[in-house]
């Protein structure tokens, strides 16, 4: 059952689709507060969800801001990362309910943080929806939440291949480099990412014909080989004369405007930006269909960057500290002053002040952004896939966006945002898939091998291992890192037989992902949501379920020879190394110690499920999808249903795509 409560006149950010009728009762199981709501929690309640953000599978025990920020430093006191997402459940003795409060400011979710036993949210604005839905089990409460905030994107089947980035890929020639080191190296492969380093200039929609001179030979050719270019598309217009974007953008008022009533000047990759009014319908439409430079070039798929939206700094702001900075420089810089002048600068980037001093047009209505800032990211992808609609109806683009909130679930996926070369980032990477599945976040993943800092080849390897299982499979790094493409260090079999593990899984992937998305429900769950009875499983921060069939339990330390491993019933374990299987064994309910080489992948397979294998692809096309391997656990039988399209098609339904596999 969902109730909504309505406060105050809030702004319809168009999260809900299916709106139950307001009610006018008081909000249950909570107490209101001067700025929002607080809830008694019971020792043993377990709070899921937030989405993208740091910490556990549970949440319990932090305090956390919804609000999009641009954070690659993140650790463990972050309160915020690239996404905000207000959705929450509460599964405990007493009851089990969801709460998503659907408001595009800042909230506050001090989850047992101020205290252990109190859960309190507060909110910045005092106009909002709030939604309650109880169910029987934290995967009731999800399937009913999804149900009316409309299905998850689906992309292309070839987007289930890995793909890899790296910012600073300069030249055509070094993607053909790349290209050529994974084909050369049987390493599979479907995508190649184009940073920024495409771009002229770092404008949108345009390419560096110095860098880039046939460009569109270069897609056609990555084409022939099986491998689509990703281009990213950033959130700021270079404020350039001659620049068309710029210019119709000037035009026509598509920019965010400033107090003043000008375009507001804000800094950003390419120096002086402006903001498209992503809220303002037309404006929404303009830079929908801008995509279509590219698309016109073959390019069918896309990243959005830079969306939250991040800012270096605003003109105004710049100016102010230049001026202040002056008055520094004849100045014995004491204990007092120097943290002054220091802070001055520190503080220019993402300041807080800047997001409240420019403005959308929203449906005609001036609304400051700091109101609304949540949104940008979402309208942003909105933007392109609401384009893509009637620029390409008969084919799926793939599109993921690097901030978002609850509804761009259904435009676009998300990568994780930047994240370092460190090993608890690999376990983040872990939690955080299940947090953002609840949300309706299905296509996601984060940067394997981390973005910033450098790689080393046993976290490639280890992260490599639990991204085959991340519908988003992406290596990805930042300029002046480490190189750490999978064949980048000594041991490039390893690389190249895990990621061909992945592509044998692909059909149990797919099909995984295509029944979540068809059903509203989740790709990957945390134990508790399978066996809420059991007190271990329901703790459990670091395996999942990935679909029916199988529980993943990845190695995320260095140097750690295996790890000790928690099965709720009864399993088989499955050993690959060099992607065929070395060790088939019944493990018991209960802890065991699981060995598990830099070369290895284990998976434990549930009674009563099949695992579909196909045999080895170096790239996504050429799987075959008939001859499948039926790995099982099943004295008895079973039946898998596996999904299977045209993997373009954006007709989709369950209907006429299901085959029975039986063993
Ligand atoms: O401020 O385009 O998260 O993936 O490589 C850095 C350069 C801007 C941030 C993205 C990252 C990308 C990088 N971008």
């Amino acid at each position: 059952m969902i109730r909504r409560f309505v406060t105050g006149t809030p702004l319809d950010t168009e999260a809900v689709l299916h709106k139950p009728e307001p009610t006018d009762s008081a909000v249950p199981y909570f107490e209101k507060t001067e700025r929002g709501f607080t809830y008694r929690l019971d020792k043993d309640d377990v709070v899921y969800g937030l989405g993208e953000n740091v910490r556990g599978i549970n949440k319990r025990g932090w305090v956390y801001e919804s609000c999009c920020v641009d954070e690659p430093n993140h650790q463990e006191d972050t309160k915020s990362l690239y996404g905000a997402h207000n959705f929450l459940i509460v599964s405990g003795r007493e009851r089990c309910f969801g709460l998503f409060l659907d408001t595009p400011g800042k909230v506050k979710f001090d989850i047992g943080y101020t205290h252990y036993d109190r859960m309190e949210i507060i909110m910045e604005d005092d106009s909002f929806e709030l939604y309650v839905i109880d169910a029987d089990s934290p995967d009731e409460v999800v399937h009913e939440f999804r149900s009316v905030t409309g299905r998850s994107y689906i992309p292309p089947k070839w987007a289930f291949g890995f793909g890899q980035c790296r910012w600073s890929y300069y030249t055509a020639d070094e993607v053909r480099e790349v290209a050529r080191q994974y084909r050369e190296n049987h390493i599979p492969l479907d995508m190649v990412y184009l940073d920024i380093d495409y771009m002229e200039r770092y404008k949108d929609f345009t390419v560096d014909r110095k860098a880039f001179p046939d460009f569109e030979e270069l897609v056609a050719e990555m084409k022939e080989q099986g491998i689509r270019l990703i281009p990213i598309i950033d959130a700021g217009v270079k404020v350039e004369e001659g620049y068309d974007v710029y210019e119709e953008g000037v035009e026509n008022q598509y920019f965010c405007k400033d107090g003043d009533g000008e375009d507001f000047v804000v800094g950003v990759w390419p120096g002086k930006c402006h903001f498209p009014d992503m809220l303002n319908d037309e404006a929404r439409r303009w830079f929908g269909h801008k995509y279509k430079f590219l698309l016109d070039k073959g390019i069918e798929g896309f990243w959005n960057d830079m969306n939250e939206p991040a800012v270096f700094y605003s003109e105004k702001r710049l100016k102010r500290i230049f001026e202040q900075l002056e008055k520094y420089k004849t100045m014995n810089l004491d204990v007092n002053t120097f943290f002054e002048f220091r802070n001055l600068v520190s503080t220019v980037s993402g300041n807080p002040e800047d997001y409240r001093s420019f403005f959308h047009n929203y449906k005609g209505q001036k609304i400051r952004h700091d109101k609304v800032h949540n949104l940008f990211g979402y309208y942003m992808t909105r933007s392109a896939s609401e384009a893509f609609d009637e620029l390409v109806p008969d084919k799926r683009i793939l599109m993921f966006s690097r901030a978002s909130y609850i509804g761009m679930h259904r435009y676009g996926g998300i990568w994780m945002g930047d994240n370092k070369s460190w090993w608890s980032h690999l376990l983040m990477n872990l939690k955080m898939l299940p947090s953002l599945n609840m949300c309706g976040f299905l296509y996601t993943g984060a940067d394997i091998g981390g973005f910033g800092a450098d790689a080393t080849q046993d976290l490639l390897l280890r992260w490599l291992a639990l991204g085959i299982f991340m519908p988003l499979m992406r290596d990805h790094s930042a300029a002046g890192t480490r190189r750490q493409e999978a064949y980048a260090f000594d041991d490039t079999q390893s690389a190249r037989d895990i990621i061909g593990l992945r592509y044998r899984l692909i059909p149990y992937i797919y099909s995984e992902y295509m029944k979540a998305a068809l059903k509203d429900e989740m790709y990957a769950r945390p134990l508790g949501f399978v066996w809420g009875d059991d007190p271990i499983a329901v703790h459990v921060e670091d395996q999942l379920m990935i679909g029916e069939s199988i529980m993943i339990a990845p190695v995320y330390e260095q140097n750690a020879a295996g790890r000790v491993v928690y099965l709720p019933e009864e399993m088989k374990l499955l050993r690959f190394a060099g992607t065929e299987i070395t060790e088939e064994r019944v493990l018991e309910k209960g802890h065991h110690y699981i060995s598990v080489g830099l070369n290895e992948v284990v998976i434990f397979l549930r009674r009563g499920h099949i695992l579909p294998l196909s045999s080895r692809a170096e790239r996504v096309d050429q799987i075959d999808w008939e001859n499948l391997e039926l790995h099982h656990f099943a004295d008895d039988g079973a039946v898998y249903e596996l999904y299977d399209d045209d993997g373009v098609d954006r007709e989709v339904t369950l209907e006429g795509h299901i085959r029975t596999l039986a063993v």
